[in-house]
C-alpha cells in the first residue's frame, strides 16, 4: 500500500544549541526562531538557555547552552546537512571553526529517536552527549523521559549519574 503523507513517519529529534560569540543571547534567539520555522521539523520546544563554563582544552568565554525538541520526518543525513546550513545562515564560519573552540553559533544533533548510527561524517546518539552536563542539563528541562538508545538510561538519569 502506497504511503499516503499522513503516515510517514515522524521521530524525535534533540538538537543541542550553543553560542560564546558575537552576541550569544541574540544568536541563540536566532537559532530557536529558524529551527521553529524549519520546514525538517513539527512540534519545535525549546529549554531555557543557560551559561556555562567552557568544556575543553581552549580557554575562551562561557558559552550560553540551549536544547530543542522536535519531531521529523527527515532522514538523520538530511537533518545534519539542514542543520549545517542554518549554522551557516545564523552566521558561522564552518571553514574558520576551530575544533572545541569558540563559535557563533553549534547547533548538534543528539538524538533522532532510537537510531544509532556510527558513520563518519554523522555518529548517533552525538557520542559526547552523556558527559556533557551543558547538554543534558537543557534536554532534561524538555525530554527527562527520552531513552537513550545505546545505554537505555532516560536523560534524567544521565543526568543524575554525571559526576
Ligand atoms: N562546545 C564546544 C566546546 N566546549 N563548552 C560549553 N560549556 N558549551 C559548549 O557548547 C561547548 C563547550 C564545542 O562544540
Ligand atoms: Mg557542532
Ligand atoms: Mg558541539
Amino acid at each position: 500500500m502506497p504511503q499516503s503523507p499522513t503516515s510517514r513517519r515522524f521521530r524525535p529529534v534533540y538538537i543541542a544549541l550553543g553560542s560564546n560569540r558575537d552576541d550569544p543571547p541574540a544568536r541563540m534567539r536566532a537559532a530557536v526562531d529558524a529551527l521553529r520555522g524549519s520546514r525538517a521539523l513539527r512540534q519545535v520546544r525549546a529549554s531555557r538557555f543557560i551559561r556555562t563554563s567552557p568544556v575543553g582544552p581552549i580557554a575562551q568565554p562561557d558559552f550560553l547552552n540551549g536544547a530543542v525538541a522536535a519531531e521529523s520526518d527527515w532522514a538523520p543525513t538530511d537533518l545534519l546537512e539542514h542543520l549545517h546550513e542554518l549554522e551557516t545562515r545564523l552566521g558561522l564560519n564552518r571553514a574558520a571553526k576551530i575544533p572545541l573552540g569558540p563559535r557563533a553559533i553549534d547547533l548538534d544533533l543528539l538524538m533522532v529517536g532510537d537510531l544509532v548510527c556510527h558513520t563518519p561524517s554523522l555518529r548517533l546518539p552525538h557520542p559526547e552527549m552523556t558527559r556533557r552536563r551543558f547538554v543534558l542539563e537543557p534536554l532534561a528541562e524538555l525530554a527527562p523521559e527520552a531513552v537513550h538508545p545505546i545505554s537505555k538510561h532516560t536523560v534524567a538519569q544521565l543526568l543524575d549519574a554525571l559526576p
